[in-house]
């Protein structure tokens, strides 16, 4: 006999999936929250952000590359996957591809037999972290860009690095498209229409066939979708959903993207990508104006902490190795990060009760809320959307931090909610009011002295499904 999903053993049937869910290499992708991004090529040493696609191959010449050191800082960070731009617009391929003489290969660097792709995607594996690639689509250099031949030639680019490189978590298809460039010497503007040009559609069924857990981004998804801004946060509301036909690489309205479309028809969620220097590339007049560990604590709560995943570039130098300024600021904020949910107060809730349970059934009680188990949730009945749970502490408890989570396989539904706590006198204080839960919802609000916390939901889609509530107490 099949095994019947858990909600099933008891009597009440488990809520139906609301609106549009993700599939399993989505939810996969929600739980890797934080990730980086390597931006590195000829830019580096000709101190360019975007190549024009005439840069000698021979500039490409790290002397002390040291992947282990950039992996290290990401560890210490608490991220866990990188994506390196194995081709940037100027189009030098870090890897010695069979179908351009722009690469590696002809290049001084370990005398042409150094294969960057494959140092980044060693070394990944080897420190436990996942590994992705940006192949830019947009090819400065390529006398074939604007022509058909171009796009057989990106493909075949794609082939190598999705077969030749291990298992890929992501593959980044970037927006933006055509302009002056090299171009083979003719040195002129090309216009490509981006909703045409690359036919996306066949080249995203390749990536499905030989990397199918891959998660692929771009400004229209289809798996995760860019967050309409540079700056590291996504709105405050923020939907996994959109209309996915609205959009294309290269097409995208930033203010659809930065909040979803809650009346969206398809699971797009966001990708908060930004760098820990004003550009993507490393500069060496930037060097001051490394992010800050605050800073970095900051663009976490605004894209994790709104349930969104997190793309931080950290570029290497010319050596070939991530600056001073730039690990240390990783070391510190990883330590602040681990500081900050080290301390959870869960373990003095006595017990938990909410206004409606579904069905009645302990399946769904409020005890499922903050039971450490993201499979069980608290639910109400269908015709409920609105509903609290309070937990009462054991003792007087200081508590600052808060994390809340949807069940998301079940679809996103909560539009708005409130986190109060009870003080000494019996009166309950509002200490944090939010509007989208999400994957993942993160709350700072100021020390408070407690000894029952409430959880309201306000306003939601369908009947709340809520798989986790943590709260913490943050020195
Ligand atoms: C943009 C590019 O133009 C930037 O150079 C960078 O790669 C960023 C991540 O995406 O579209």
């Amino acid at each position: 006999m099949a095994m019947l999903p858990l909600a099933m053993h008891g009597k009440v049937n488990p809520p139906a999936p609301y609106g549009p869910t993700p599939t399993a290499r989505q939810l996969a992708w929600h739980e890797l929250n934080f990730y980086a991004f390597i931006h590195f090529t000829t830019n580096t040493f000709n101190d360019m952000e975007w190549g024009y696609g005439d840069a000698d191959p021979d500039l490409f010449n790290p002397a002390n590359l040291d992947c282990d050191q950039w992996m290290r800082a990401m560890k210490a960070a608490g991220i866990k996957g990188v994506i390196l731009t194995a081709k940037h617009h100027d189009g030098f391929c870090l890897w010695p591809s069979k179908h351009t003489d722009y690469s590696v290969k002809n290049s001084q660097w370990m005398n042409g037999k150094g294969d960057l792709v494959r140092s980044v995607s060693e070394a990944a594996k080897k420190h436990g972290l996942k590994f992705g690639v940006y192949l830019s689509p947009w090819d400065r250099h390529d006398l074939r860009y604007g022509t058909p031949e171009y796009i057989t030639y990106y493909r075949s680019q794609l082939t190598e690095l999705l077969t030749q490189y291990g298992p890929i978590f992501e593959v980044w298809e970037d927006g933006a498209n055509g302009g002056d460039g090299y171009y083979g010497g003719r040195k002129e503007v090309r216009k490509i229409d981006n909703k045409t040009y690359y036919d996306w559609t066949n080249t995203n069924f390749l990536i499905r066939e030989l990397q199918p857990q891959a998660c692929i981004f771009s400004d229209a998804g289809p798996d995760t979708r860019w967050c309409g801004n540079e700056s590291g946060y996504v709105g405050e509301t923020n939907w996994c959903t959109i209309k996915r036909a609205d959009f294309a690489p290269g097409i995208a309205n930033r203010e659809i993207l930065e909040h979803g479309d809650e009346e969206g028809v398809n699971w797009v969620p966001a990708e908060v990508d930004v760098s820990i220097r004003p550009g993507w590339f490393f500069h060496e007049k930037e060097n001051g104006q490394v992010k800050t560990p605050e800073q970095l604590m900051d663009i976490y709560y605004n894209s994790v902490g709104r349930g969104a995943n997190l793309i931080l570039n950290i570029p290497p130098n010319r050596d070939g190795k991530f600056n001073t300024e730039d690990v240390q600021s990783l070391e510190k904020f990883g330590e602040m990060l681990q500081k900050e949910f080290s301390n959870c107060i869960n373990k003095l809730i006595v017990n938990a009760d909410a206004s409606n349970t579904r069905g009645g059934e302990s399946t769904y009680n409020a005890q499922k809320a903050y039971d450490d188990n993201h499979e069980t949730y608290w639910a109400t009945d269908d015709s409920i959307t609105t509903g609290e749970i309070t937990f009462n502490l054991k003792k007087p408890t200081r508590v600052n931090r808060a994390m809340i989570r949807e069940q998301i396989a079940l679809g996103q539904r909560v539009s708005e909610f409130i986190v109060e706590a009870q003080d000494k006198n019996g009166t309950w204080k509002e200490v944090a009011k939010a509007t989208t839960i999400g994957n993942k919802r993160l709350l700072r609000f100021p020390d408070v002295e407690t000894t029952a916390l409430r959880l309201t939901i306000l306003k939601s889609r369908a009947c709340p499904v809520i798989s986790d509530v943590k709260f913490y107490y943050a020195e």
